[in-house]
């Protein structure tokens, strides 16, 4: 294929909450463009965009998929997004490499939580947005009744550009507005129109709506507001003209609609992006550092100009090796070469650059400046790297993660599988960054996180499958502290031991005094006149620090206390390091069994969207999770609860907001401080909590 000329591109991003349609108006795009013989569908796991295993079993899209299509002498880049809440960051990452955006939203359904959110990341990233309302054919679907919702949650500046013909089942095209023609189709069909004039069904409506997009374009215009108000009208031209304007400065969102299941106004909105949506030309250009320091430059969308290629996708393929997915902002890159990846500092060599269609790649020599495309088996870089010419460096801003949500304790099942899993999980982390994998020392657990149950569920499915390594999850045990409530004076630690041969002496005498939380540790040294020489005092302090380790209560770490050390007294021969640590670790539990120790839990900040009808049960069962409500406030036609709960209560709170607002609902949490735990949940704990390690030796 030959490179595409950048005029000529339309990198568009598929975006909605999830089961809007994104994946079967993808295909249908690509089907009616040509990109492919058959019209795949979902349920058959026959797309092109979902092709990977897990997505054909569940029936869900999980990752991003790109597929490249021409209409019309021009190239569509089309990157199809999941839009279950778990894989948003992989939306979101689509739409920062994209130019445009089209939101779809299920007609019968409306905008949902999901919806908002990628609305938001695309307005964030300054993105002209289109509507799709899809599945006009469903029952339920009414084009008004989207409309308004559009209208209501996402912008007042939604405007239609289209009339629906027919409703439900007998929905067969739309009235074009701009051209007041009507497009009809075929159901099942090759997604050709048949141009007739507008049925008098639906006539007066067209003529309405066409009368508010005349004006919500000249309103939009100084200019073309002046000769309206004069005409009363605007020419074919000026009202083209005029919204591809407005639609690329983010003034009006045109909304459009079809039944792409059924291939029925598909072509329309091919059409559409290829003359309304922005070119790379027509985007601002990009800016990043040139070099170690400060100094930024930027670069414009030229094949000639210096290289500048941001890698928004990685895909870890055991066999075939990783494929690294990127978009040339600016300059060329070219089939065997040699690039320089400026963050990491090193030289990469460019092996055969592929074009992408889903799971086919298709050799080409080159990538030009606003072309989206892959290579395989770079060996350093991974997503949010830039590649560029080491003559002419630039570091574009890197991709950020959202923070994950839930953990599980997770293990190899087979015992001696350990590394095989770390070196799995490691490969799967370059394709999916929202997986994190940390041990904790704590309580001695490996722990996942993910943005879901079903994501790090998946996360599992994957290491088998790609990697052979089987694992078990569960609830990971929560990362208790202690800490202690009363002051304790004047206790002793005395270490003697007199065995034949060299004898052990250390003795220390130290005060205990709680801290608030968060103060840690603090070691205060008020020894005088040497009783207890210089270099052993570090001693005390390391065996009263590593008695910390395992607290009184129930074996946790102890926190937020201060030890004075303030006398004690030494042998000139039988002192040594070991012999003060044994006393310090001594002194230490001593004093721990006059200090009131308790537990104390972490507590996370919370934050719940939903729907404003959710609230009373998301608020009931927060508190009912110990859960303090810190406050509530409207974020379009949902609410955000702020509350602080804790991590305990919090576990298994994915699916618990999923039953309770029926998957409207979404949330995030971070971890805030420690707090004691309430009396009668610490009995519970204590019980549980069997011994984990046998008692050391004094
Ligand atoms: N009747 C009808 N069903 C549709 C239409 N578009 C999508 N569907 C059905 O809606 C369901 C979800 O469609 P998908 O294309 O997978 O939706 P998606 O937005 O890609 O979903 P995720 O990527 O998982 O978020 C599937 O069962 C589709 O067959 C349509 O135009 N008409
Ligand atoms: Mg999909």
């Amino acid at each position: 294929m030959k490179r595409s000329e950048t005029a000529k591109i339309r990198n568009v991003a598929v975006v909605a909450h999830g089961s809007a349609g994104k994946t079967t108006l993808t295909e249908a795009m690509l089907f009616s463009a040509g990109a492919t013989t058959r019209l795949g569908r979902v349920e058959d796991g026959t797309t092109i965009t979902d092709f990977d295993d897990d997505e054909i079993r569940r029936k869900i899209s999980i990752s991003t998929a790109l597929a490249w299509a021409e209409w019309k002498g021009h190239k569509l880049n089309l990157l199809d997004t999941p839009g279950y809440a778990a894989f948003l960051a992989d939306a979101r990452n689509a739409l920062r490499v994209a130019d445009a955006a089209i939101v779809v939203v299920g007609a019968p359904d409306g905008v949902k939580v999901s919806t908002e959110k990628v609305w938001g990341y695309a307005a964030a990233f300054g993105l002209p947005r289109v509507i799709y309302l899809s599945k006009m054919d469903r029952e339920r679907a009414d084009f008004g009744r989207a409309l308004e919702d559009v209208r209501k949650t996402l912008s007042a500046q939604a405007v239609p550009l289209q009339v629906a013909i027919g409703e439900e089942a007998g929905f067969s095209g739309v009235v074009d507005l701009v051209k007041m023609r009507a497009l009809r189709f075929t159901a099942d069909g090759p997604g050709k129109a048949t141009d007739e004039e507008v049925p008098d069904a639906v006539r007066a409506a067209a003529e309405a709506q066409r009368a508010v997009l005349v004006e919500a374009v000249a309103e939009a215009d100084d200019r073309l507001l002046e000769k309206y108000l004069e005409a009363g009208e605007l020419s074919e031209a000026e009202l083209r003209e005029g919204l591809a304007r407005s639609i690329r400065e983010e003034k009006i969102f045109p909304v459009l609609c079809g039944a792409p299941a059924r291939n029925v106004a598909v072509t329309p909105l091919l059409d559409f992006i290829v003359e309304y949506l922005p070119s790379p030309l027509d985007r601002p250009a990009v800016t990043g550092a040139t070099g170690k320091g400060e100094e930024i430059s930027s670069r414009e969308a030229r094949d000639e100009a210096p290289l500048a290629a941001l890698v928004f996708k990685t895909i870890a393929d055991p066999y075939a090796g990783k494929v690294t997915m990127f978009r040339v902002y600016a300059g060329t890159l070219h089939s065997d070469s040699t690039i320089f990846n400026a963050g990491k500092d090193v030289k990469e060599r460019i092996g055969q650059l592929q074009l992408i269609r889903g799971k086919q790649q298709a050799a080409t020599e080159a990538i030009g400046a606003g072309d989206l495309g892959a290579v395989v088996k770079l060996k350093e870089t991974g997503t949010g790297d830039t590649l560029c010419d080491e003559k002419n460096p630039i570091r574009l801003p890197g991709i950020s993660f959202p923070a994950p949500v839930i953990s599980f304790a997770v293990e190899p099942k087979a015992k001696g599988d350990e590394d095989k899993m770390s070196t799995a999980f490691a490969r799967l982390r370059e394709e999916d960054p929202t997986i994190q994998i940390r041990y904790d020392a704590q309580t001695k657990e490996t722990v996942v996180s993910g943005m879901g149950r079903a994501h790090v569920e998946i996360v599992a499915e994957r290491l088998k499958r790609k990697f052979g390594v089987e694992v078990t999850l569960k609830m990971p045990r929560v990362p208790y502290k202690e800490t202690i409530k009363a002051k304790v004076r004047e206790v002793q630690g005395r270490h003697k031991k007199q065995t034949g041969g060299r004898g052990q002496f250390g003795d220390c005498w130290i005060h205990m005094d709680p801290l608030p939380r968060g103060a840690g540790f603090e070691f205060v040294n008020a020894i005088v006149g040497g009783v207890i020489p210089r270099n052993f005092i570090p001693a005390v302090e390391k065996g009263i620090v590593e008695a910390m380790e395992r607290g009184a209560v129930a074996g946790y770490q102890t926190v937020d206390l201060r030890v004075t050390l303030y006398d004690g007294s030494t042998h000139p021969v039988d002192s040594s390091e070991l012999a003060f640590k044994l006393a310090g670790r001594l002194a230490f539990r001593r004093a721990m069994t006059q200090a009131r120790p308790v537990l104390l839990e972490p507590i996370m900040t919370v934050d719940v969207v939903a729907p404003g009808d959710c609230m009373g049960d998301i608020v009931g069962d927060l508190n009912s999770k110990r859960g303090r409500v810190l406050g509530i406030e409207a974020k379009g036609r949902n609410q955000v609860v702020k509350a602080s709960v804790p991590l305990a209560e919090m576990l298994e709170y994915d699916s618990r907001l999923r039953s309770i607002t029926g998957d409207r609902g979404d949330y995030s949490m971070e971890f805030s401080h420690y707090e004691e735990v309430p009396a009668h949940i610490q009995e519970k704990i204590v019980a549980e909590s069997k011994p984990t390690a046998e008692e050391e030796e004094e």
